[in-house]
């Protein structure tokens, strides 16, 4: 098996390319659930559903979440309630866009986990109904949620601690960040289809180190299983030439006292991972990474297409 630690729009391109490199039987990707939210009732998992989408071929491929052909009308007969809804009401929120066909996801997966189902088995059955041959887990079956420490600012939010998706999308992801907890790793396990023991290789996807990939490594255990099969990790830088490609990694890294550029990265993976890929942009910075104790491969790793994701995948198992 390949198991690749996964968040959402970077992972899953990756995975898409992952996929036409090797039988996709034999990947797991292991995703983060950090992100999930609950909302009109339902409970929603962005970064699961922006892979199960992509490997369909279903994605939106301009937003990178969502369903193509989408339309949203549910949404906008929310709006109905906004005049009339009370001071103090959370009552059909608006700020997250769910259209109208992402929503029949939500229901399904709301009321299968409220008939006793777990998030494992109702992610499967997901992929199944977009005949996906890939397996695709959640991170864990228990409850993990990232939230982030709005730093001091000009904002009603300021100094509050409010949850991923509240930063990511109500709040654009403009705010500054003072820190990022994962509540609930340090007692939830590890999905053991996972297979982080016994996998060939272990691929740490171009995701959020701190978002994306922060909640998978704060799951007990995690970090050891990783540190133990350090020559097997596979890492793929998410930031080139100093700038996230999608999102607020680059913002974010330099916020928590980090360098936003791959050398940030290497240090942030070098006790966990053997092997650093980076962008052609960075080659220069080839050496320094290599300072920080890890192999580095330089390669083009904007996936703007899915062939050159097949050939970014294929150099992982090298
Ligand atoms: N991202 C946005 O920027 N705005 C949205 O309204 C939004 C809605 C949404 C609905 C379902 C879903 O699966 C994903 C959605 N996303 C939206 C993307 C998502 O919140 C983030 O990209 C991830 O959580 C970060 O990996």
């Amino acid at each position: 098996m390949i198991s690749v630690l996964a968040g959402g729009v970077g992972a899953a391109r990756f995975l898409r390319g992952l996929c036409l490199a090797v039988d996709p039987a034999r990947v797991v990707a292991v995703v983060n659930t950090g992100d999930d939210t609950e909302l009109h009732g339902l409970s929603i998992s962005p970064d699961i559903d922006t892979v199960i989408y992509t490997l369909a071929n279903a994605i939106d491929p301009e937003r990178g979440w969502g369903l193509r052909d989408e339309t949203w009308r549910a949404m906008a007969s929310l709006e109905r309630f906004t005049d009339v809804r009370p001071a103090g009401s959370r009552a059909a929120p608006t700020w997250f866009n769910l259209g109208d066909q992402d929503l029949a996801t939500h229901f399904y997966r709301t009321a299968r986990l409220q008939e006793g189902a777990s998030l494992t088995e109702v992610t499967d059955e997901i992929r199944r109904s977009f005949e996906l041959l890939v397996n695709v887990i959640p991170m864990t079956d228990d409850r993990v949620r990232t939230l982030v420490t709005i730093a001091e600012c000009d904002s009603p939010v300021s100094g509050e601690t409010i949850s991923f998706q509240e930063y990511f999308v109500r709040h654009r992801h403009s705010l500054p960040v003072a820190s990022v907890t994962f509540d609930g790793a340090l007692t939830a396990t590890l999905n053991p289809r996972a297979r982080l023991h016994d996998s060939e290789r272990i691929i740490i996807a171009p995701s959020n180190p701190i978002v994306s990939i922060g909640p998978l490594r704060a799951l007990a255990g995690v970090d050891d299983l990783l540190r133990a099969r350090r020559n097997a990790v596979v890492a793929i830088s998410p930031i080139v030439a100093g700038a996230a490609l999608k999102g607020p990694a680059d913002r974010m890294l330099r916020e928590l006292g980090m360098e936003p550029t791959v050398v940030g990265v290497a240090r942030l993976y070098s006790e966990v991972c053997g092997t650093l890929i980076i962008d052609t942009r960075d080659a220069h910075l080839a050496s320094a990474v290599e300072a920080e104790g890890l192999r580095c491969l330089v390669t083009d790793t904007i996936m703007s297409d899915p062939n050159v994701a097949r050939d970014l995948a294929a150099l992982t198992l090298t």
